[in-house]
């Protein structure tokens, strides 16, 4: 069955999408430019379809942020604190096994571990908080520190980055989140994050990572002040630095959360963007395996929705989330199991738990059994 195609545009992009032909930049700009979100739609889903069927994966999780202290003070950012400010905070290396133990009641198999940039926190530390870890949870996947908190340790230390990654890694590090890409793009980087790594930056740690096995996640964030251009640049060059490495796992759009940053005159993202984002991510990335819905970010309507326009992926339980919430984020602040199950059950697709690596994650009343 033809579907409708009421933008003539995208007439020509769905001839290449029917028979798997990568899509240029001028394909993506025209994606972003498009208000025919059906025939978006479409097209994301037969992608979708065709990789993952009718599955959507999701996982139990706990996030774990150590330190809100953070030297960037990035315009985009309302978790970071200046380590003087009465509202910040850092976890001893115990407040951080203990809170991770928290989240082990509910049978998680993965800590999501960020924070800021803590002028004092040392690598040893952090070597020393995942050792910790690993001895009391030896099950959970630790996913743990962006390429951002990873310069900054290299540059504290006075190491190079793959001797950073490496440390992490013999610690128990066994793959990094997606986060502090924001957008690749010189002129907003000066703008929103001007203190952090730049966009070549962060993919030469992602790259370093990749080449001694430390799989990552990629994200984008969305809804600032960045142009269409902008976008597609960012995918293109995710995308090209997969075609090298293959170590990305899953994008993850993020749109921007104004409230509480100095950006808080400029306006939330409407849904039709938040899906218009997962859908054109999907199509452009065609060598990063899954898109991620991360329900928190979008709320869970939009998320669910999300699941027939691209994504395969809800994110998990989450448990505690600071850096969206600190930014006005009204979604809660964790979804049970069951909530998740239901709500892909709704949007007509097939849960799938999964570790971080996308094993599927088999449950007993007592424990969970990841299948290799
Ligand atoms: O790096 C910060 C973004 C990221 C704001 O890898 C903001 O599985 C919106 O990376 N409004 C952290 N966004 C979150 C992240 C993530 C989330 C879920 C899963 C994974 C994964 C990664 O959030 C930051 C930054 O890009 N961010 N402040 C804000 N005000």
């Amino acid at each position: 069955m033809q579907p409708v195609v009421d933008d003539p545009r995208l007439r020509p992009i769905l001839d290449k999408v029917y028979s798997g032909a990568r899509l240029s930049f001028e394909d993506g700009l025209a994606l972003y430019r498009t208000p025919d979100i059906l025939a978006l739609g479409y097209m994301a889903n037969l992608v979708r379809e065709r990789l993952h069927e009718n599955v959507t994966y999701f996982n139990v999780n706990r996030h774990i942020n150590p330190t809100d202290v953070c030297v960037a003070s990035c315009r985009l950012c309302a978790f970071g604190k200046k380590a003087k400010d009465a509202r910040a905070y850092t976890m001893s290396l115990e407040q951080v096994w203990e809170t991770a133990g928290r989240g082990w009641t509910e049978a998680v198999t993965e800590f999501h571990i960020v924070g800021g940039l803590h002028p004092e926190l040392t690598l040893d530390w952090y070597c020393e908080m995942f050792r910790g870890l690993k001895d009391r949870f030896p099950q959970v996947h630790l996913k743990a520190l962006t390429m951002v908190e990873i310069a900054y340790l290299a540059q504290r230390t006075k190491i190079s980055i793959r001797e950073t990654v490496e440390r992490l890694k013999d610690s128990g590090v066994d793959s990094l989140p997606g986060g502090g890409a924001e957008i690749f793009c010189d002129r907003v980087r000066r703008i929103i994050c001007d203190h952090k790594i730049d966009g070549s930056q962060w993919l030469e740690v992602a790259r370093t990572a990749h080449g001694i096995g430390l799989n990552s996640n990629c994200t984008m964030l969305y809804g600032h002040i960045e142009t269409g251009e902008d976008r597609v640049d960012h995918l293109v060059k995710l995308r090209a630095l997969q075609d090298e490495t293959g170590g990305f796992v899953t994008f993850i759009p993020l749109a921007f959360h104004p409230d509480n940053t100095p950006l808080r005159h400029v306006p939330r993202t409407t849904g039709f963007e938040d899906i218009k984002n997962i859908a054109v991510a999907r199509l452009m990335l065609d060598n990063i395996p899954h898109v991620k819905a991360y329900w928190i970010m979008m709320t869970p309507r939009i998320a669910q929705i999300a699941q027939r326009f691209g994504a395969d992926d809800i994110d998990g339980t989450v448990v505690e989330e600071k850096i969206y919430h600190d930014a006005g984020a009204t979604t809660s602040q964790s979804l049970r199991r069951g909530e998740l199950l239901s709500l892909i059950r709704e949007a007509g697709r097939e849960p799938l738990e999964r570790d971080t690596l996308y094993r599927p994650v088999v449950r007993s009343e007592t424990t969970f059994t990841v299948l290799v």
